[in-house]
C-alpha cells in the first residue's frame, strides 16, 4: 500500500526529493503496487513537444490493483455503499469481492458483444453502481471508457460518441434525480440517429417503466448476464502509457476536448493523492459527492479509493431531496468519516435552516474536502464551523480533468490550513506563477498565471485524434511548461489561492462551461445577429452565465419570449446547466479592430467591475461599451 505521509516535516522531505529526483520518488511510490512487470523508465518527458511517459515497459492491469489484489486479506470488506436517490429504497453493500465478480462477469458481456483491447465505450448512466462495475469490466479487457455526464443533452452525447468512434453504448432506461424522471434511453434514441460507430447498446433498467428497445441493437444489462456462464475473467495485460479512459472537457473554443489518460500514470497519481491528501485508514467511510461523470468522481470515487482498498459511497440522488439535510441523513446512517463535496453544493446548503444540519449526529465526519471551485470566506466558514465543528481539516483540492488527479491542496492533519487556500503543492507538483511577459515570478507574495514546472504522473497524455490541439491549449504559452488556464495567488509563506480561470471557460455550479459552444447555440436563433457570453459571479452556482446579444430589427416576438427560446436552444443543444441567467440586448458587441469580441470587458460589466474596464484603445467600437454599462443587467 502507498506509504502515507504522517508529518509535516516528512511532506517538506519528500516534496524536496520529488523535485531533486522525480524518477527515484514516483519509482518507490508505484512499487507498492501490483505489476505484471516492472517498468524500464520512471519518466521521459519532454514537455515543449507534450511528450510524457511514465513507467514505460511497464506491464499491469488497473483493476488488478483496485480488486484482485484485495481479495485475500479484504474480500469481505465493503468496497461500495450505494445510496439511492429514494430514502425508502434499500442501500446497497458491495464487497470487494462481490465486485470482483460482478465485474469480471460483465467484462465477459463486453467481450461477447465484440469489445476488444483498445475500443471505445461510451458510458451514459446514473450514479448506480453498474456503473462503476461497467467501467471497471472496460479496464479489466483494455478497452477505453468514454464516461458522459447523464445530464448532458443528446447532441452532446453524439458529438462525444462520435468524436472518440465509441463502437457500444451502456446506458439505463430511466432514472430518479430528486423527484424528477430523467428517460435516459429516450436522450439516447435520439442521440443514435446519428452515431454510426455504435453496434449496441447495452441497458440497465433502473425502473420498472416500460422502455423502447431496437431489435437487433439494444439489449438488457440481465439479459446479457444471463449469456455469462463464466464468473473469471483474466485480465488483460496493458502497457503502462495504454489508455485507460477518455473523459470530454470543455474548451474555450470549439468543440469539447476529449481527455486521454494512461493506465499506470493514473493510477499511481489517483492513488498517492487520494491516500495523501485524505489521510485514508483502515475503516474509514469516505464520501465524495462528485458524478461520476466528471473527473472527480473517476479518481476519487472510484480508481483512487479502490485501489487503496477502501470503502466509498456512490450516492444517486440530489443533495434537496427529500430535503436539504440530506447530505447530513446519509453522514449520521453511514457514518461517514470523510466528506467531500464542491463550494457549489456547500453554499446551496448553507442557504438553509441550520436546523436541517443540527439534527443529525456529524460526529463520525474526520476530514472534509472541497473541489471544482475556489471556495469563498463564507462557504469555508460555514463548512468548518457546521460541518466540521471545527474539528475537521478542510482539504480544499486544486486540480483539473487534464491532471487527472490532486494537484494543490492541504493533506489532512498533517499540513497547515488556510482559509480559502488550496496550500501547497503535493510531492511530485512543480506550480509556476507566470507574468503578461511571460516570465516567471519567483517572489511571494505574488499573482498571475498558474503554470506546470514538471511532468507529474497522472498527466493526461493527448486530446484524443487531436494531438497538435493538445500542445496548443496546454503547452504553448510557456516553453517547456504546462499551462493550467487559472490564476493564482501565492502568499508569503508558498501558499496557493486559485482565483479563477483566466480563459473563456466559466465554471457554473461546479460544471466546467466553454462559452464558445453556448454562444453557438444562441446565434442559432435566427432573431439573433451575434452574441457574447461571460460569466459573473453568483451566490449559489459560483458563477452564472450573462449573455450579450444583438437582434435583428424586425423581430416578432417580444424580448421575454425570445429570452424562453434562446434557453431553450442552449438546453436543447447543450443541457440546462448551460442556460443563461440574463439576456441583455444591445445595439453592438465591443470588439477589436481585427474583429474580435473583447470579452474582457463585458466581464467586467457583468461582474459590476468597471471601476477599471483596462485597455479599450483597441476597440473598433468604443461607444457601445456605454450603452451596455447603461442598460446593464447587473
Ligand atoms: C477537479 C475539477 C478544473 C478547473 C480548474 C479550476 C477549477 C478546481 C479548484 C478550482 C479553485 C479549487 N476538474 N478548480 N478545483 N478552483 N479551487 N480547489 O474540477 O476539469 O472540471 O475543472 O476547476 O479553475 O482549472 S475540472
Amino acid at each position: 500500500m502507498v506509504q502515507k505521509i504522517h508529518s509535516y516535516k516528512k511532506y517538506k522531505e519528500d516534496y524536496q526529493e520529488s523535485v531533486e529526483d522525480p524518477g527515484k520518488f514516483w519509482g518507490k511510490i508505484a512499487e507498492s503496487f501490483l505489476w505484471r512487470k516492472k517498468w524500464d523508465t520512471v519518466l521521459e518527458s519532454d514537455m515543449a513537444n507534450a511528450d510524457v511517459k511514465w513507467f514505460q515497459g511497464g506491464k499491469l492491469n488497473i483493476t488488478e490493483n483496485c480488486l484482485d489484489r484485495h481479495l485475500e486479506k479484504n474480500g469481505n470488506k465493503t468496497a461500495i455503499i450505494w445510496e439511492p436517490n429514494n430514502p425508502d429504497e434499500e442501500s446497497r453493500y458491495i464487497t470487494y469481492r462481490q465486485l470482483y465478480v460482478k465485474v469480471s462477469r460483465f467484462a465477459n458481456v463486453l467481450k461477447n458483444n465484440g469489445v476488444k483491447k483498445g475500443d471505445r465505450v461510451c458510458l451514459y448512466m446514473p450514479m448506480i453502481p453498474e456503473l462503476s462495475i461497467a467501467m471497471l469490466a472496460c479496464a479489466r479487457i483494455g478497452a477505453i471508457h468514454s464516461i458522459v455526464f447523464a445530464g448532458f443533452s443528446s447532441t452532446a452525447l453524439s458529438s462525444r460518441i462520435n468524436d472518440s468512434q465509441c463502437k457500444l453504448l451502456i446506458t439505463a432506461n430511466e432514472v430518479y434525480r430528486g423527484t424528477k424522471p430523467i428517460n435516459l434511453k429516450a436522450v439516447c434514441d435520439e442521440a443514435l440517429e446519428n452515431t454510426p460507430s455504435i453496434e449496441k447498446v447495452i441497458v440497465y433498467r433502473r425502473t420498472v417503466e416500460p422502455t423502447q428497445m431496437k431489435e437487433g441493437r439494444d439489449s438488457f444489462w440481465f439479459e446479457e448476464l444471463q449469456k455469462i456462464e463464466n464468473f473469471e475473467c483474466e485480465a488483460e495485460e496493458m502497457d503502462a502509457e495504454d489508455p485507460l479512459f477518455i473523459l470530454y472537457t470543455s474548451g474555450s473554443t470549439g468543440k469539447p476536448k476529449g481527455m486521454v489518460h494512461s493506465t499506470g500514470g493514473y493510477m499511481v497519481g489517483s492513488t498517492y493523492s487520494f491516500q495523501n491528501v485524505f489521510q485514508y485508514q483502515k475503516d474509514d467511510i469516505y464520501w465524495c459527492t462528485a458524478d461520476i461523470g466528471w473527473i472527480t468522481g473517476h479518481s476519487y470515487i472510484i480508481y483512487g479509493p479502490l485501489a487503496a482498498g477502501a470503502t466509498t459511497v456512490m450516492f444517486e440522488g440530489v443533495p434537496s431531496y427529500p430535503d436539504y439535510g440530506r447530505f447530513w441523513e446519509i453522514v449520521e446512517k453511514l457514518k461517514v468519516t470523510h466528506f467531500y463535496t464542491a463550494p457549489t453544493a456547500i453554499r446551496a446548503l448553507a442557504k438553509h435552516p441550520l436546523s436541517l444540519v443540527e439534527k443529525y449526529d456529524l460526529s463520525s465526519l474526520k476530514v472534509l474536502g472541497s473541489v471544482g471551485e475556489p471556495i469563498n470566506e463564507e462557504a469555508w466558514h460555514w463548512y468548518n464551523d457546521n460541518i466540521g465543528k471545527g474539528t475537521c481539516p478542510i482539504v480544499d483540492t486544486w486540480w483539473q480533468t487534464e491532471t487527472g488527479a490532486i494537484m494543490i491542496s492541504p493533506l489532512a492533519g498533517v499540513t497547515p490550513l488556510r482559509p480559502t487556500f488550496a496550500t501547497m503543492p503535493l510531492p511530485g507538483v512543480q506550480p509556476a506563477l507566470m507574468d503578461e511577459h511571460g516570465k516567471e515570478i519567483t517572489e511571494s507574495p505574488a499573482e498571475g498565471r498558474l503554470a506546470m514546472k514538471a511532468p507529474w504522473p497522472s498527466i493526461a497524455r493527448t486530446i484524443y485524434g487531436d494531438h497538435q490541439r493538445y500542445k496548443d491549449t496546454y503547452f504553448s504559452a510557456y516553453s517547456g511548461m504546462y499551462f493550467t488556464g487559472d490564476g493564482a495567488y501565492r502568499d508569503a509563506m508558498g501558499n496557493y489561492r486559485i482565483t479563477g480561470r483566466v480563459d473563456d471557460v466559466v465554471i457554473v455550479s461546479g460544471h466546467n462551461l466553454g462559452t464558445a459552444p453556448i454562444e453557438n447555440a444562441v446565434d442559432e436563433h435566427d432573431a439573433v445577429v451575434e452574441c457574447a457570453v461571460v460569466g459573473f459571479p453568483h451566490d449559489i452556482k459560483g458563477n452564472a452565465l450573462y449573455a450579450y446579444v444583438t437582434k435583428y430589427d424586425e423581430v416578432r416576438i417580444s424580448d421575454d419570449e425570445l429570452r424562453v427560446e434562446i434557453n431553450k436552444l442552449i438546453a436543447s443543444s447543450i443541457g440546462a446547466i448551460a442556460k443563461l441567467d440574463k439576456i441583455q440586448f444591445v445595439s453592438g458587441l465591443p470588439k477589436t479592430r481585427s474583429g474580435k469580441i473583447m470579452r474582457r470587458i463585458l466581464r467586467k460589466i457583468a461582474s459590476n467591475d468597471t471601476s477599471n474596464l483596462g485597455d479599450t484603445s483597441t476597440l473598433l467600437n468604443p461607444e457601445v461599451v456605454e450603452e451596455i454599462m447603461e442598460k446593464s443587467l447587473v
